[in-house]
C-alpha cells in the first residue's frame, strides 16, 4: 500500500511529468515487496525522500547567433540525489528537453551511479537548445552563457557533469573553458575532456564497449557465443559508434544505424574502420541524418522507418527515450531476437519492456547495460584526482571489470529475491538498497 500511496501521491502532483513518472513507477514495482517487509523505509520516508530532487536549478541561457540577434533558451540541473557520492550526469542539449526529461534522466542516473560500485550521486542537465545546424562560433557561444549560470553550482566535489545528446568533447571544452576562467581553478569539474586536458582514455568509447561487455555476459548465462551474431542498433550518435566498434572487434556483425530520416540495413555489417569511422563523419556533419551512409556504401535506406524489423539476434537501441515500441518488440520478439539491451536511456516503452520479461527474452534496462559511460567518467575523476593517466588498456580492463560485476550484482539480486534472469528487478532492487541504506545512514537529510 504505501508504494502505491506514494506514487499516486507523485502522479498527483506532477501529472505533467510523464517520462519522470514511468521511471519512478518502473523502480517502485521492482521494490514493493522489499519495502512492504521493511518498516524502516516508511518510517524513515525513504521513497518520499527518493523521488524529490534535492536540487532543481533552472535558468536563462541569452546568446548571440551569427547574424547578433540575440537568442534565450532554458538551462536546468537537477542535482537528484547525494547520498553516495557528489552529483553526477551528463548535459543534454536538445530541442525536446524539459524539467520532466530532466528529472527522470537525473532519477535514472542515481541508481545507474549506485550500480557502478564509484562514489557517485545522481544528476542530469542541460537545454532545449537545438545544435543542429548551429556554427562553431554559435555552439561556443551557448556554451560560455550556460556555464556562466552554472558555475556556481558545480565543482569537482560537488556536481560533475559531462556529455549526453548533443554534448561531446567540442562543448565539454566550450563549458570547461569558461568554468576554468571563472574560477580561476583547473580541476575535475566537467568528464568528458579532451585528452590533452584531463579527459581519460575510453571515455568516448565506453558506453558502447560497456553495453557490449553486458550484452556479451548475458549471452555467456545462455552460453552463446558472440561471434558471428546480427546485430540491430538505433541511433548514429555516440553510444551507436562505440558499440559498432566494440561488436566489430568481437565479429559480431551490426546491420542497421538509424538518425531522424529512417534506417539504413546492411547485410554484409559495418565491420570495416571506413564504415565505422563514417559514423564520426556524420555526426560532425551535424545533418541528423543516416541516409548518406546508405548512398556511400551502396545499401537500402529506409525513410521514416525504424530497424527494429530487420532480422537480427541482438537488438541494441542506442538513439533515445521511447523509440522501440509494443509494435517493434513484436517484430523482434517474431524474429526471435534472443537479447535486447538499451544502450540508451528508457529507449524502450513500458509495454515493449513488459513483452520482452513476459516472454522471457533477456532483457538488460539501460540503468544496468549503459553505465559504462558514467563509470568510465568515474576513472576519469581518480586519474585528475591523482593527477596521473592511465594507459587505454588499463581504463578497458577496469571499465570491463566493472560491467561484468554490474552484471554479475543484477543477475545475482534477481536470482535472490526469486526473480531469476529479470535484470530489470536485479537491476532496481540492487541499486535502490545501495542508496536507500545510505540515506538511512545520513540521516534526516
Ligand atoms: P548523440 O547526440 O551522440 O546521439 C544521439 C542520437 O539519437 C542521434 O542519432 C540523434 O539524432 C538521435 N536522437 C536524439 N533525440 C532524438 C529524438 N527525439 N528522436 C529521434 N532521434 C533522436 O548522443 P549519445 O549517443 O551520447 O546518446 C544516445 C543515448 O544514449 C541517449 O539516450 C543518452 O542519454 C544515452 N547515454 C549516453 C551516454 C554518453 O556517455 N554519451 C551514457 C549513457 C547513456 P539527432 O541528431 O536528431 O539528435
Ligand atoms: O546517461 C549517462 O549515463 C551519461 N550521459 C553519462 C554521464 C556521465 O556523467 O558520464
Amino acid at each position: 500500500m504505501y508504494v502505491k500511496n506514494v506514487l499516486n501521491e507523485l502522479s498527483s502532483r506532477y501529472p505533467w511529468e510523464k517520462e519522470f513518472i514511468v521511471s519512478v513507477t518502473e523502480v517502485f514495482e521492482s521494490i514493493e515487496d522489499i519495502i512492504e517487509r521493511g518498516p524502516a523505509y516508511k518510517k524513515y520516508k525513504i521513497l518520499e525522500r527518493i523521488v524529490e530532487p534535492e536540487r532543481i536549478i533552472s535558468f536563462r541561457v541569452p546568446w548571440r547567433d551569427d547574424r547578433g540577434e540575440v537568442q534565450v533558451n532554458t538551462g536546468y540541473r537537477i542535482e537528484f540525489n547525494s547520498a553516495l557520492g557528489p552529483y553526477k550526469g551528463g548535459l543534454r542539449f536538445h530541442s525536446s528537453v524539459n524539467q520532466s526529461i530532466m528529472k527522470f534522466l537525473a532519477f535514472e542516473q542515481t541508481f545507474k551511479n549506485a550500480l557502478t560500485g564509484l562514489p557517485m550521486g545522481g544528476a542530469k542537465g542541460g537545454s532545449n537548445f537545438n545544435p543542429r545546424g548551429k556554427s562553431d562560433a554559435e555552439i561556443m557561444s551557448f556554451c560560455q552563457s550556460f556555464m556562466s549560470e552554472l558555475f556556481r553550482h558545480i565543482g569537482a566535489n560537488t556536481d560533475i557533469p559531462a556529455g549526453d545528446i548533443g554534448v561531446g568533447t567540442r562543448e565539454i571544452g566550450y563549458l570547461f573553458g569558461q568554468y576554468k576562467r571563472l574560477k580561476n581553478t583547473f580541476e575535475g569539474v566537467l568528464t568528458g575532456k579532451g585528452i590533452n586536458w584531463g579527459g581519460s582514455l575510453v571515455r568516448p568509447e565506453a558506453t558502447g564497449y560497456g553495453v557490449v561487455y553486458f550484452a556479451n555476459e548475458m549471452l555467456k548465462t545462455k552460453g552463446i557465443d558472440i561471434k558471428g551474431k546480427i546485430v540491430a542498433i538505433s541511433g548514429f550518435g555516440n553510444v551507436a559508434w562505440g558499440t559498432v566498434k566494440k561488436l566489430s572487434e568481437l565479429s559480431a556483425r551490426v546491420v542497421t544505424l538509424s538518425g531522424p530520416d529512417g534506417f539504413i540495413h546492411d547485410p554484409e555489417g559495418i565491420t570495416d574502420e571506413e564504415k565505422i569511422n563514417y559514423l564520426l563523419e556524420m555526426r560532425i556533419s551535424g545533418k541528423d541524418e543516416v541516409k548518406s551512409y546508405a548512398d556511400k556504401f551502396k545499401v537500402k535506406f529506409y525513410p521514416g522507418k525504424k530497424p527494429w524489423g530487420i532480422k537480427c539476434d541482438l537488438a541494441i537501441p542506442c538513439a533515445t527515450q521511447n523509440e522501440l515500441d509494443i509494435n517493434d518488440a513484436n517484430e523482434l520478439l517474431k524474429n526471435k531476437v534472443i537479447v535486447v539491451a538499451e544502450g540508451a536511456n528508457l529507449p524502450c516503452t513500458q509495454d515493449a519492456v513488459k513483452l520482452f520479461r513476459n516472454n522471457k527474452i533477456s532483457f538488460a534496462p539501460g540503468k544496468a547495460a549503459n553505465a559504462g559511460g558514467v563509470s568510465c567518467s568515474g576513472l576519469e575523476m581518480s586519474q585528475n584526482s591523482m593527477r596521473i593517466s592511465w594507459s587505454r588498456a588499463e581504463v578497458d580492463a577496469r571499465l570491463q571489470e566493472i560491467m561484468i560485476n554490474i552484471h554479475n550484482d543484477c543477475w545475482a539480486t534477481a536470482h535472490e529475491f526469486g526473480k531469476a534472469g529479470d535484470y530489470v528487478d536485479g537491476a532496481n532492487i540492487k541499486a535502490f538498497k545501495k542508496v536507500s541504506d545510505a540515506m538511512m545512514d545520513l540521516g534526516i537529510v
